[in-house]
């Protein structure tokens, strides 16, 4: 990858990029860290790391982002050479924009030092704490969203509480050190893709911190706010193609430049008791309450995604364009957002829903990006209680079909078994991979599937495992998924 007869992009070398590319308009040196973000992978630096970019642009330079991994080095190797700089290449039909980003001041990795990580954490200059870790980061149980005591990465932490593993360890151990030196707290930003995000990490991190002492649970729970946010920009994973698109743009190789749409939205709930960027001048919506516009988000974009990604992926579908392009697919989804998740929406006065589906599906069909249904699919057990099951939950309230979200369910439990329609092994990844495979192995009746997996009440509930009318219409969606394949349920639709 790594081919040291290219130029790199660094500050020294930024002077020979394409005069087209745009450049960090601030003096670096002269940023203050301000941001500890944890999860520094692609989607934080299409997102968040971009709109701080344009806020240091504006002048307040006193919020620089030190980004942590806490698995893998990756991030640190591919940007610590470059100076912490990145390219974001912006994609869509009518062509490429690139940008050099420049708000990540430093990436630590911590599994190399945790001690770093929390010294980092306890400095005063810290006032924002920002996660994108994904649903599993939160280390909870996906049915309830509580913290999951069990979790190994939990019970290590509760017992080393100096070397932590886990998010949640981490921040739980640098407020526990704040308060006894006196420090302010920081303000806990998640930016995932959960309902209430901000509430969920409260009531992980303060279950975790009252396992450790009451005390600190009460302080935590009193003293902390936890603002939910809600997050939007697709951002595939890169590949090498993209890496050598970039350096024929831009003059400049990138170990790891970033790819993504030109459509963003950031949406945050407007509670920082010790201050925060005015990422408002950058395009970002403050409001007092985000569950709105969370939940039509989840409902709406990611809950197609995962459907398109199961079913697109079982009909041979590489990406989601391709998807989108198949037959029946682009009516499946107009039809499920409109007949089966609208209903389910909390209104947002003054909101244009319409232009937004229509947005939506646009979106999938950007044929420029490339976004495997592959990646999506990963992790259902994590994603699929927020992005179809509790809209279908909501819709048995409303004693209203759910077949097509049925079958988003459906595809998800034939991918999961592990064997694409052909005999082919699909690479499952999702933290309960071994269990899907103990579970439905030597199964192939939609009626052993079904009782496998509505076993799984970490995913289903109980009340949806028991419920006769979910059974009964994910089974029917599975009998047919099994029966016909998925190109051809979907094109009979
Ligand atoms: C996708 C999301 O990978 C996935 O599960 O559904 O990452 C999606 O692209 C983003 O939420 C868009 O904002």
């Amino acid at each position: 990858m790594a081919d040291t007869h290219q130029t790199y992009l660094s500050t020294a070398n930024l002077p020979k990029l394409a005069a087209s590319v745009a450049i960090p308009g601030y003096d670096r040196s002269r940023v203050k860290t301000g941001i500890v973000h944890l999860g520094i992978g692609a989607f934080h630096r299409a997102h968040q790391a971009v709109y701080t970019d344009s806020v240091l642009s504006q002048g307040d330079l006193s919020w620089g982002i030190l980004g942590a991994s806490l698995r893998s080095a990756d991030t640190r190797d591919a940007l610590g050479p470059q100076d912490g700089l990145y390219t974001v290449a912006v994609r869509d039909g009518s062509g490429s924009s690139y940008r050099i980003i420049g708000s990540i001041k430093d990436v630590l990795v911590a599994p190399d030092s945790p001690e770093a990580l929390l010294v980092a954490m306890s400095d005063p200059a810290i006032r924002i704490v920002s996660l994108t870790i994904t649903e599993k980061g939160y280390c909870y149980a996906p049915a309830s969203a509580s913290l999951d005591e069990s979790h190994p990465d939990i019970t290590h932490d509760l017992a080393n509480p100096a070397t932590p593993r886990s998010a949640i360890g981490f921040i739980v151990e640098a407020l526990a050190r704040r308060r006894a030196n006196g420090t302010e707290p920081f303000t806990l930003l998640s930016c995932d893709n959960l309902p209430a995000n901000g509430q969920t990490l409260k009531r992980v991190v303060t279950r975790f911190a009252e396992l450790r002492s009451a005390e600190l649970g009460a302080f935590i729970r009193d003293n902390v706010a936890f603002p939910s946010t809600m997050v939007d920009r697709i951002v595939p994973a890169t590949t090498d193609a993209d890496r050598t698109a970039v350096t024929d743009a831009t003059g400049l190789a990138d170990r790891w430049p970033i790819m993504t749409e030109p459509f963003t939205q950031w949406v945050v709930e407007d509670h920082f008791p010790t201050g925060r960027p005015a990422w408002e001048k950058a395009g970002v919506t403050f409001v007092e309450d985000v569950d709105a516009f969370e939940l039509m988000k989840l409902r709406l974009l990611n809950g197609s995604h995962s459907t398109l990604a199961y079913l697109g992926y079982l009909a041979g579908h590489e990406t989601v364009s391709d998807a989108m392009a198949g037959d029946g697919f682009a009516a499946l989804i107009e039809r499920m957002m409109d007949k089966e998740i609208t209903p389910t929406l909390p209104k947002l006065p003054g909101f244009d829903l319409e232009a937004y589906k229509m947005q939506l599906r646009e979106r999938f069909q950007n044929t420029a990006l490339r976004h495997r249904t592959w990646q999506i699919a990963m992790d259902g057990s994590q994603k699929l209680p927020q992005r179809l099951l509790n809209t279908i939950r909501v819709r048995l309230e409303q004693n209203a079909p759910f077949d097509l979200m049925a079958l988003g369910i459906a595809g998800w439990m034939r991918y999961a078994t592990g064997t694409d329609e052909n005999g082919k092994a699909i690479d499952v990844r999702d933290p309960l991979a071994s269990e899907f495979k103990a579970r439905t192995a030597g199964k192939t009746s939609a009626s052993a599937l079904l009782e496998a997996y509505l076993g799984m009440e970490q995913i289903f509930g109980s009340d949806l495992s028991a419920n006769p009318e979910f059974r009964e219409v994910i089974g029917n969606a599975l009998t047919k998924l099994l029966e016909q394949g998925a190109a051809q349920t979907v094109a009979n639709l």
